[in-house]
């Protein structure tokens, strides 16, 4: 990507990250984060043909990580897919660990109302209360930064998950989040 806000956006997220570095309560190690990042949680079927991960239990724990190894740039890896759409049953209890994998930059998390396509700085508020994850700086020795955030999933509908930093939603960092 080479627009001004695809530039701009890639910097806030780099200087922020290296502010940021170390910020997570959680650690993660390389190991742990290839693992996760392949993680198909229980109860889940995993649709590679569709791109779709879909939980049937009422209880999700899902794994979520911003930019790992051999991602593309400004992408989530869930159960092994690229920005999968993930569909989880209603009044499910999503237990959800969001760690960033990228190694440079900063990445926060957000399961939100608003619909593609995203301006540079999405309005972005969570759709149910505790369905975000603040931003996340560099790793350092003790490994990549991790949250774990819990919400329940009450109202059906169509929903994204997102990267709020500046321009990485708007740079394809999203996915569909369907409650049904
Ligand atoms: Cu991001």
């Amino acid at each position: 990507m080479s627009s001004p806000d695809a530039s701009l956006g890639m910097m806030i997220g780099r200087q922020a990250g290296s502010v940021m570095a170390g910020n997570a309560p959680l650690q993660v190690s390389a190991g742990r984060v290839r693992q996760l990042g392949d993680q198909v949680p229980i109860g889940a079927t995993v649709d590679a043909c569709t791109d779709r991960v879909t939980v049937s239990t009422m209880t999700v724990a899902l794994f979520v990580e911003a930019a790992p190894p051999d991602n593309p740039d400004m992408t989530f890896r869930i159960a092994g897919l690229v920005n999968p759409t993930v569909i989880v049953r209603q009044g499910a209890q999503v237990n959800l660990e969001f760690i960033n994998a990228d190694s440079d930059e900063a990445h926060a998390f957000v399961v939100t109302s608003d619909q593609p396509p995203f301006v540079f700085r999405p309005s972005s508020a969570p759709a149910f209360p505790g369905s975000a994850a603040g931003p996340i700086g560099n790793p350092t020795a003790a490994g990549q930064g991790a949250r774990d955030i819990s919400f329940t999933a009450v109202t059906p509908g169509s929903y994204q998950y997102l990267c709020p930093m500046p321009g990485h939603a708007e740079m394809g960092m999203h996915g569909a989040f369907v409650v049904e």
